[in-house]
Formats: structure tokens, C-alpha cells, sequence
């Protein structure tokens, strides 16, 4: 099945937009894990046992993991495998921001894909077409394209004017819709700490799906972004927290509190989805 029906499928299914951010940060997992043979596979495992029901999907962010070395990479490998295991209708996205060279990014396909088994994977389109070519060819994964980042220094480049006056997160924008069209699996990635340009790139393109990063713990803003992001069938945004949800709590019941939090979230989410196009 291609991603984005799987996307689909599992928004209906548990009536979610919300995706958990897998970040698993070594230093802020609950000490009495660190006494377990993987703690960070083990705070994943009862992370996702607490909040399957409740997502669309999972984005493990790679460099938590391999940042601890081989074992890091193990417990990653082992986390997806885990969701593919035992809530096999949940996407996995591989937040890994690849993109290089074409030899080069085709072995950053094998990484997410043959060898971690990801649904998707984030990409950063600044070296252009031929690097994401081996990844866009992959039709049935989720090819998920940085347009306007979260971060402060997003407008160092992202807002730059082009020679035809457009900024150029929207030209990058423009080059994703066109991808999109030919290969059908493009996403764009979309803060929601700068509603006023997702607004722009909604204008631009009212179908694509949004990833939206930035809710919790970087200050984005929930209903604006639902408000500007969605769809006109209140669907196309995917939200994704990780550390507000992940850490909500540091001690035995840490996995208990993180699906506490999630449902805050999701409810929240379809609350304001059901006040709009009203
Ligand atoms: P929280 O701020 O803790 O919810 O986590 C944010 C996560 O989203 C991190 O894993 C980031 O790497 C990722 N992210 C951003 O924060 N900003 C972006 O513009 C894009 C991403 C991403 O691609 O997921």
C-alpha cells in the first residue's frame, strides 16, 4: 500500500491528525530505565504501547538514535520493527532530512527503506532535483520535502526573494506540487511556528499533505495552523510533537502520562477541525 493511503487510513481509523516524534533523548529517558539492557528501545516500546491508539504516526528522529552509536541504531531498527510488528497499520516516518548526490542518496534510500523498512522519510531539497530522484522514484514510500522549517533561522535562506519576487520556501513550494504530481508521493513539511507562510502554501497548493512540526515545546500555534492548514475535508495536516508528549512525565508511569498527553492533543486537534468549514 502507498504511504499516503496508508496515512489516510490510519487518520480514519483513529480519528488523529497527531503523529508522536520518536526523539528519544538519553539524558531526559526516567532514570529507572537507564538500569534495562535498551533503555531507548525500552522507552520507545512503552511510548507506542500507550499511544498506538491515538496517532496516525510515528516519526523516530534518527540522530537520537545513532547519536549513542551502534546500539542507538539497533534500538531505532528495533522500534520500527516493533510498530510494523504490532500496530502494523501505523506509517513509520524516518526523520533523517536526507538528501545528496545521487550514488550518495541512494544509499540514504537503502537506509530507510531496505534496511530500517520506513514508510517515509524527511528530505532537504537544497541540492535539487537529481538528490531527491532516487527517493521520488520510491512511489510507494512518503517522500516528505522541508519547504518551511521551524527554526528561527528558517528565514536566513527560506525567505530570500527569487529573481520573480516570490520567497523562496514558496518556490521550493511550487517544485514540490510538481513533484507531487508526477510521482503522487510528496509531502511537505510545514512549522507551525510560521502560520502566515503555511497559509501561503495552502493558497498554493490546497491538496498535498502537510507534516507540521513545532506544537509544544517550540510554540507553534495549534489553531492557527489548523485554521490556515487544513483541507477543505479538514484532513492534509499531520501534527508532530515529540518532546511536550514524550517527557511529560519522568518517572515510572512516564509512558502513562505521554498517552495522557497525547489524547490531550488529539482531542484538541478535532475539536477545532470540527469548528471549521462550518
Ligand atoms: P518537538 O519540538 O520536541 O515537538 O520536536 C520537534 C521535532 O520535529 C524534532 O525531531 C525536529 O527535528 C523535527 N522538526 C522540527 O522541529 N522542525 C522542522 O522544521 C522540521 C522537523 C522535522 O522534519 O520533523
Amino acid at each position: 500500500m502507498r504511504f499516503i493511503e496508508k496515512l489516510e487510513n490510519a487518520i480514519k481509523k483513529n480519528h488523529s491528525l497527531l503523529c508522536i516524534g520518536l526523539d528519544p533523548d538519553i539524558d531526559k529517558i526516567p532514570k529507572h530505565l537507564h538500569k534495562d539492557s535498551d533503555p531507548v528501545f525500552e522507552f520507545c516500546k512503552q511510548i507506542i504501547d500507550e499511544t498506538a491508539h491515538l496517532v496516525c504516526a510515528y516519526k523516530p528522529q534518527i540522530a537520537f538514535f545513532s547519536s549513542l552509536g551502534v546500539e542507538g541504531f539497533s534500538a531505532l531498527s528495533k522500534t520500527v520493527r516493533y510498530i510494523k510488528t504490532n500496530y502494523e497499520d501505523i506509517p513509520v516516518i524516518l526523520d533523517a532530512k536526507r538528501g545528496d548526490i545521487g550514488t550518495t542518496s541512494e544509499k540514504y534510500v537503502e537506509e530507510a527503506f531496505t534496511v530500517l523498512n520506513a514508510d517515509a522519510v524527511t528530505v532537504n531539497p537544497y541540492m535539487g532535483r537529481d538528490s531527491l530522484e532516487p527517493f521520488l522514484e520510491k512511489r510507494d514510500k512518503g517522500i516528505i520535502v522541508l519547504v518551511r522549517t521551524t527554526n528561527p533561522g528558517a528565514s536566513d535562506f527560506q525567505d530570500v526573494l527569487t529573481v520573480d519576487g516570490q520567497p523562496f520556501y514558496l518556490y521550493v513550494a511550487r517544485k514540490v506540487k510538481d513533484w507531487h504530481r508526477l510521482y503522487n508521493n510528496c509531502v511537505m513539511v510545514v512549522g507551525s511556528t510560521w502560520p502566515d507562510e503555511l497559509q501561503k502554501i495552502r493558497q498554493l497548493d490546497p491538496h498535498i499533505f502537510f507534516l507540521v512540526p513545532g506544537v509544544g515545546a517550540q510554540g507553534g500555534n495549534l489553531k492557527k495552523t489548523l485554521e490556515f492548514g487544513l483541507r477543505t475535508d479538514k484532513s492534509g495536516v499531520v501534527i508532530s510533537v515529540s518532546r511536550s508528549i514524550l517527557f511529560a512525565g519522568d518517572k515510572d508511569d512516564f509512558a502513562k502520562k505521554a498517552g495522557e498527553e497525547a489524547l490531550k492533543y488529539k482531542e484538541e486537534i478535532n475539536k477545532i477541525r470540527a469548528t471549521l468549514f462550518e
